[in-house]
């Protein structure tokens, strides 16, 4: 869990770098592997930097731990944290929310980043 969520943070921290590149000019010719479309999205959204702003992602869920308060989420991109889908673990602080995290099921989510932690706030399905 601690891995996954340090792997969530340098990833998080490397699309902010690519992000504050691309305000240098750049001959985008140059590099053909590059999503510029993409990247483009990501800089035209919101700061990621607003306290307690509620971001929204579907996910799969692989797996919850009530007793520890996670749950293994499969998520999708969130351009708004410049975060590409991946499985990491969310702070689930609000256990009614385990009666709606059924493993093996896609779910709508809604969460917060609090410090490191990604907390989820509710849950859909
Ligand atoms: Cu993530």
């Amino acid at each position: 869990m601690k891995l996954t969520s340090t792997l969530c943070l340098a990833l998080l921290l490397s699309a902010t770098g690519l992000v504050q590149a691309q305000t240098a000019p750049m001959n985008h010719d140059a590099m053909p592997g590059m999503q510029h479309g993409d990247m483009k999205a990501a800089g035209d959204a919101p700061k990621d930097d607003k306290p307690n702003a509620t971001h929204r992602s579907t996910a799969l869920v692989k797996a919850v731990n009530p007793a520890k308060g996670s749950a293994m989420l499969a998520h999708e991109a969130i351009p708004e944290l410049h975060l590409p889908a991946m499985t990491m673990a969310f702070v689930v602080k609000n256990k009614a929310l385990f009666g709606q995290l059924p493993v093996g099921k896609t779910v709508h989510i809604e969460f917060i980043k609090q410090g490191r932690d990604f907390v989820l706030t509710a849950v859909r399905p």
